[in-house]
Formats: C-alpha cells, structure tokens, sequence
C-alpha cells in the first residue's frame, strides 16, 4: 500500500488541473513513438507512422495520447487505491494488446520531459519526486498483470 503524503497529493493533483490534455497527449505519445520506434507496432493500424513529421500530424496518434491522459487521471482520482483501479486495463495491456511492461517506462519518461518542458522552472526537484512516485506506482500497477 503506497502511502502519500499531503503535499505530494496536492503536487500531484495541481499537476493535473493545470494540464492542456489535447497538448501533452500527442506531445507524449509522439515522443515514445519518435524516441522508441519498436513501440510502434503497437499502432500499425493507425495511419502513416513513417517519419516524425508523420507521426506528429497522425489525428489517431493525438488522440490516442488523449486516452492515455484520461486513463492516468483516473489514478489521480482513486490515489489511494491505483492497483485496483488499473486491473482492467492492466489486463488489456498484457493479455489483449501484449505490451512489453518496460514500455511502460518509456511512456513515462516522455510524459515527464513533456511536462518539465511545459513547466519550466516550477517543474522543481520536489514536484519531480512525486512526480515520478506517482509514474511509478502507475506503471507498477499497470504491469501488475504480469508478474
Ligand atoms: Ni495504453 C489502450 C492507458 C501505456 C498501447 N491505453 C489504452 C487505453 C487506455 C490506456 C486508457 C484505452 C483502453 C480502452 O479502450 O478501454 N496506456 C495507458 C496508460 C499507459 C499506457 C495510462 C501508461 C502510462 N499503452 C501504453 C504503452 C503502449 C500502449 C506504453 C505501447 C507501447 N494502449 C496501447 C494500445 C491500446 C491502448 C495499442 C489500444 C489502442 C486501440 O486503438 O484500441
């Protein structure tokens, strides 16, 4: 059980009320995609993913970065309880879609880079920290299917 403490709660929680969906989605997703490309095959039925500039105007890839977000904002909601929250889509990740977990990570990275980018200066060690605490348990829940 993942204890959380007020002020990582609340950076966690300001994080998300301050966050442009439809901005960092893509940004993320386009990221992994661009950064990683083996985890494209995972999109091989989403359009043209042949260079950047094409990944970055695929309409599927933005809006897929776009359900991303709204599957992490449900751990925002349900902090205290993330693994049971996630055990459907965890499923879906290992069973259905057979996602490698480490990808998981990836897609976390960007997420954060995406994010300190917009952030600038506000993006401070300590929002850093629970920042990735909260990546953390969300990737660990997500892969919990698999092990
Ligand atoms: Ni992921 C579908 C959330 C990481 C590949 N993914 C979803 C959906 C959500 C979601 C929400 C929609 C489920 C539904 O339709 O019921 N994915 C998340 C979250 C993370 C994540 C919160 C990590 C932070 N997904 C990844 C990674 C990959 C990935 C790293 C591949 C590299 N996800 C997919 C694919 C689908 C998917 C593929 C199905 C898309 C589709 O078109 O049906």
């Amino acid at each position: 059980m993942v204890e959380w403490t007020e002020k990582e709660r609340s950076i966690i929680t300001s994080i998300f009320s301050n966050l442009d969906y439809e901005d960092i989605g893509p940004k993320a997703i386009c990221r992994l995609l661009i950064v990683y490309p083996w985890t494209q095959r995972h999109f091989s039925s989403y359009g043209n993913l042949y260079n950047a500039e094409a990944i970055q105007s695929n309409p599927n890839i933005a809006a897929h970065g776009v359900k991303v977000l709204h599957g992490l904002d449900r751990a925002v909601k349900n902090m205290d309880k993330i693994k049971a929250t996630y055990t459907e889509l965890s499923v879906l990740h290992s069973e259905k879609l057979h996602v490698d977990p480490d990808n998981f990570r990836l897609l976390s990275d960007c997420l954060s880079i995406v994010i300190a980018a917009k952030m600038g200066a506000s993006f401070t060690p300590e929002t850093q920290a629970a920042w990735q605490k909260f990546l953390a348990v969300v990737t660990s829940a997500l892969g919990k299917q698999y092990h």
